[in-house]
């Protein structure tokens, strides 16, 4: 069965009016990606409304969330993932999330009856819920315990959930502890532990059909996707038969880290669904510290590097939680670096956008701020978030709303994810995409600015930088408004590492 960005998440998530001025047109039919759809000459100067970019944002409350969704569907954000919701282990750090001691929906990000209202006030504001669903394993405790909600469980036993007995688990006798050591063992990878963590045996019908449960009771809270965990450490079969049952334009993205020389691939993964392209941001990001920004356009594609997933099957990012604990991507600590490696990814025609938020640390075990009793506190967003912006430990990056990301997610939203291959590049260093009258973007890897004179296909007027962030909620340009004379030229400095965007859903007054 295949599984793509469906009718169901585009429905749901689709037509509502994007910044100021121009009103929305009804969304593209059958989903937001029809190739060629956005720059044929003479097609309407209106934003698309296109709504394919998701907003991973890590350890933010149900309760957070809600709050933040009008703004994130007003920015033109299409959905948000979510950190893991089910019951896990106690303790302070971050990735408790992972190690699922029930499938009650009661977590210390929030209560059932919290995450139900989060998914009906988000799609209120045009943007669907994905799930992390942790499918693969349990705890990785080997002392028994008492979970966030109650739950009382062993390593291997989890009362009228899993039992050693039945047989739920797999103990895979291959290595001195069970656990992997070997990702060039593809049934090490699927049947040993992954640090400790106790392994579901995925392949058998009973652990198969109570995940699926799990699934359906996240769908009838009214998600409208799901991430599929580890899903590597499991068979494509496996993720298959998880999900069979969903709703057909529920979308699943399996998470599966692509690793040189490893026998299982990303490939592999397809007919489960979506899945992550992890290569995107590895690259990305010695591309962006370099400066030949004409290579991060062409990731993915012909002249692109290897290997990567299909394009209509992968979703790309700069970094997400694990990576950027990591040293393979770049991070928030990278400031303007990261700042345009989203702003080529929301440029880009390969794939579609996830863009990460979360928290500061310094410690990459440290979990978010929590209170006495251990529950996270809501998330906020301070005003003036940007890359310049100092993080204390435990404060809010909110990437999302940093002005040159923000501002290419309503780029995005009005020019539709793909193009008629109307990139060009100036001299390597610089880079424009031009999607017909809908939308202008130009960055720049030099560390000068750059001041030049390019052909845009926009009709003539004034239009906002949105690269210094959207508009404001009255039309005012958050930075220059600049002037598409007759011929459709535009002169612009384009400042050191960054970009200048342009989009008909942000025409400037006069
Ligand atoms: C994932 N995808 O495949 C998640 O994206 C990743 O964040 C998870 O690791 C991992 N797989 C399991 O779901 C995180 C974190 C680990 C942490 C695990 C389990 O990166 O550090 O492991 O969650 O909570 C921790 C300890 C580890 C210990 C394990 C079991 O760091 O030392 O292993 O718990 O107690 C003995
Ligand atoms: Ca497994």
């Amino acid at each position: 069965m295949l599984r793509r960005l469906g009718v169901g998440l585009a429905a749901l998530v689709a037509v509502v009016g994007l910044v100021a001025c121009t009103p929305a047109s009804p969304a593209v039919p059958g989903g937001p990606s029809a190739p060629g759809e956005t720059s044929e000459p003479g097609t309407p100067a209106e934003p698309v409304a296109s709504k394919d970019v998701g907003v991973q944002l890590f350890q933010w409350t149900w309760d957070a969330i809600a709050a933040e969704c009008p703004a994130l569907g007003e920015a033109g954000y299409g959905w948000v993932l979510t950190s893991p919701p089910q019951e896990h282990i106690l303790g302070d750090a971050w990735w408790t999330a992972y190690q699922p001691v029930s499938y009650r929906i009661d977590s210390r990000l929030g209560t059932r009856e919290e995450f139900a209202a989060m998914t009906a006030a988000c799609a209120d504001a045009g943007v669907a819920i994905v799930a992390d669903a942790v499918v693969n394993h349990m705890t990785g405790q080997d002392s028994s315990g008492v979970g966030w909600a109650g739950s009382r469980y062993d390593h291997y036993d989890y009362p009228g959930l899993w039992s050693d007995v039945e047989g739920h688990f797999h103990h895979c006798g291959l290595t001195e502890n069970d656990d992997i050591q070997s990702y060039t063992s593809a049934v090490q990878v699927r049947t040993c532990e992954l640090v400790n963590l106790a392994d579901l045996a995925t392949e058998s019908e009973p652990v198969r059909a109570r995940l699926r449960e799990y699934l359906a009771d996240l769908a009838s809270l009214g998600i409208a996707g799901v991430r599929i965990d580890a899903a590597k450490h499991m068979t494509s079969a496996d993720v298959e038969a998880i999900t069979a049952d969903l709703p057909e334009d529920l979308l699943v993205i399996s998470e599966v880290i692509r690793g040189p020389q490893e026998p299982i691939r990303p490939e592999d993964y397809t007919d489960a669904g979506d899945v992550f392209e992890f290569a995107w941001g590895r690259d990305v990001a010695g591309i962006v510290q370099g400066g030949a920004l004409r290579l991060a356009l062409e990731l993915g594609s012909y002249e692109g590097s290897a290997t990567y997933l299909p394009s209509d099957a992968a979703w790309i990012f700069v970094d997400n939680h694990d990576t950027e604990r990591g040293d393979q991507t770049l991070s928030y600590e990278d400031g303007q670096d990261y700042a345009l490696a989203n702003a080529l990814m929301l440029a880009a025609e390969y794939g579609r956008p996830v863009v990460y938020s979360g928290y500061a640390f310094s410690d990459r075990d440290a979990g978010p701020v929590q209170d006495a009793d251990g529950a996270v506190l809501d998330a906020a967003c301070a005003p003036g978030v940007g890359p310049e912006t100092a993080d204390d430990d435990g404060s809010w990056v909110c990437q999302h709303r940093w002005p040159l990301i923000e501002g290419m997610v309503g780029w995005r939203a009005a020019v539709g994810p793909v193009g008629d291959g109307a990139t060009t590049s100036v001299d390597g260093r610089v880079v424009t995409v031009g999607r017909g009258q809908r939308g202008w973007f130009a960055a720049s890897g030099n560390l000068d600015a750059t001041t030049g004179r390019y052909r845009t296909g926009l009709e003539p007027g004034l239009y906002c930088d949105v690269a210094a962030g959207p508009p404001t909620p009255e039309g005012e340009c958050a930075g220059q408004a600049v002037e598409v004379d007759a011929e459709g030229f535009v002169e612009v400095t384009i400042p050191a590492k960054s970009a200048v965007a342009l989009h008909v859903g942000a025409r400037a007054a006069g």
